[in-house]
């Protein structure tokens, strides 16, 4: 649940002074689109408000979440400092949403564990798309802007 409690989102002045010689990796899966875009723009916007040059920014489109693990997989050999993993998982009337869920989470974790390069989790789990909505640039802000935030700080360690 989004939350006021404060996250400590912000950049240390001594990270800022590295963040221009870094680069990223934005993996994005294009189910609910509309979503995932915004998600997009949140981080990618961020990356290069804070100092990391658009060249050193990559991006690498899945067709869904499900594949966000093979896309993240291929883009840590991208000699990037740290892949953003974007996607919008809504719960249908199926079952459907908690193996994809369950399959991209525990994915990505394992590929956190396996290679050197960080992966940051960007993947909404909404009930609705009125919570997505309220997430990728809505009420609840952009978990895409918050992501790249995160994403800077975990390439600083
Ligand atoms: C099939 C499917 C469904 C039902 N829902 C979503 C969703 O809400 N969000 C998402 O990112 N992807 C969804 N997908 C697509 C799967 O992630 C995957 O692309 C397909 O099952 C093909 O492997």
């Amino acid at each position: 649940m989004a939350s006021n409690i404060d996250n400590n989102f912000d950049l240390e002045p001594d990270i800022l002074s590295e963040v221009k010689d870094m680069k990223f990796g934005i993996v994005v899966s294009n189910w609910n689109k509309n979503i995932t875009d915004n998600l997009f723009d949140g981080a990618y916007k961020t990356l290069v408000k804070y100092g990391v040059k658009e060249e050193n920014i990559k991006k690498i489109e899945v067709p869904g979440s499900f594949e966000l693990v093979h896309g993240c997989k291929i883009m840590q050999r991208n000699n990037v400092d740290a892949v953003i993993a974007i996607g919008c998982i809504i719960k249908g009337e199926t079952d459907h949403y908690d193996y994809i869920c369950s399959s991209v989470s525990s994915g990505i974790t394992q590929l956190n564990i396996i290679n050197d390069i960080p992966i940051v989790f960007c993947v909404l789990t909404d009930h609705n798309i009125d919570q997505s909505i309220n997430r990728s640039g809505g009420k609840h802000g952009n978990k895409g802007a918050e992501s790249a935030i995160a994403a800077i700080k975990i390439a600083s360690i």
